[in-house]
């Protein structure tokens, strides 16, 4: 029995060394002092041995229990030691990798274009001015000489806002109110232009938007003349566009203005031929005029000795030219493949 139980814990120690993994360490415990073991067996036998002969193999029996424990208890530690250090292993940093560059969102491209206007114009001696976007009907329509039966003012264009106690709340359908806003809060000189957001009754297409931009411009001074609104536009779409873009002025009807015109720049895709963004080869870009002496008149400025021209751009429609974006709707669906193009533009 003595041998045996000597043996049995050398066998131990030895298949408890040399187990690799927490598992097996439990196996080879199972097989030395497991229910089945020769261990377990001589230590149910001790009963039946004389009490010397009992005190003398159970005290042997005891130590080779101690000894297997011990030797279980070292081999476990230096698992767990082992698999902490793997552990820290994997998770360590490695120093030498170039770091992740966090991406930082860049700007809408109407703000890019909407900056680079207020740069061209502050430039020319333009001042930035601002107006709500929620107008009144004086400010939006009977100050800028837009008669009530106007079709500008009915319900197919206009967009119109219940408040109570506000019957004729609207959101605003140009920038051209902030004109009026402006020069009833200072007298004359005036060189300002009003970038915004305007709201029209329109159905979408590829150059048309419900909601779109437009940057108003207004000087008024004495002795400003439609030469000054030609050089300043002209001055202004080539530091836009550059020198190869094809500008034409023609007639048209604002009532606010008189006379009043308006400018288009050759499309971006036909170049002036005809194409499905612009249809007549043209791209309508701004309205424009020599201020009205009515709506001086309306904002207690001085026609016979005052006079101002006036535009209103739709900024929108720059962005599509710059950058040759075929359906202004793009400008408006938040489609991030669209939108990263941008980065690092400005
Ligand atoms: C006006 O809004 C006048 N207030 C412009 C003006 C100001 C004339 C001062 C005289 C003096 P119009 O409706 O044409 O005019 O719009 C001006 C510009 O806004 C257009 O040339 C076009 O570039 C842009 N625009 C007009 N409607 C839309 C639309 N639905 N979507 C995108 N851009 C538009």
């Amino acid at each position: 029995m003595r041998t045996v139980l000597r043996a049995e814990r050398d066998r131990g120690i030895s298949l408890y060394q040399r187990a690799e993994d927490l598992e097996s360490l439990e196996a080879a415990q199972t097989v030395v002092l497991g229910r089945k073991s020769a261990f377990s067996e001589i230590q149910r036998s001790l009963g039946a041995l004389d009490p010397d002969e009992r005190r003398d193999v159970g005290k042997i029996a005891n130590e080779a229990r101690q000894a297997l424990t011990e030797a279980f208890d070292t081999r476990r530690s230096a698992m767990d030691a082992i698999v902490e250090t793997a552990l820290l292993a994997a998770d360590a940093m490695d120093l030498s990798l170039p770091g992740r560059r966090a991406r930082h969102g860049s700007f809408h491209p109407l703000t890019i274009v909407e900056r680079e206007l207020v740069q061209v114009f502050t430039s020319l001696g333009f001042k930035v001015a601002e107006g709500p976007e929620i107008e009144d009907d004086w400010h939006n329509f009977q100050a800028l000489n837009i008669p009530p039966d106007h079709p500008a003012r009915t319900m197919k264009d206009s967009l119109y806002v219940s408040v109570p106690g506000h019957p004729e709340l609207l959101l605003r359908t140009e920038t051209s109110a902030v004109q009026i806003r402006t020069m009833q809060s200072q007298p004359p000189p005036v060189y300002i232009v009003a970038p915004g957001r305007v709201f029209r009754r329109e159905t979408p297409d590829a150059t048309h938007s419900p909601v779109f931009h437009q940057l108003e411009g207004l000087a008024v001074d004495e002795g400003i003349t439609f030469a000054d609104l030609k050089g300043t536009l002209e001055a202004a779409v080539k530091a836009l566009f550059g020198q190869d873009r094809r500008v034409r002025l023609g007639p048209a009807f604002f009532p606010f203005v008189e006379p009043g015109c308006e400018v288009g720049v050759s499309c971006f895709r036909c170049d002036g031929v005809g194409c499905t963004v612009c249809g007549s080869g043209w791209i309508e870009l701004l309205g424009a005029g020599m201020v009205h002496p009515q709506v001086l008149e309306n904002c207690g400025y001085d026609s016979e000795r005052y006079t101002g021209f006036a535009f209103g751009m739709g900024i929108d429609r720059v962005a599509l030219l710059k950058y040759a974006i075929p359906d202004i709707r793009m400008l408006f669906d938040g489609d991030m493949r669209f939108l990263a193009q941008f980065e690092g533009v400005a």
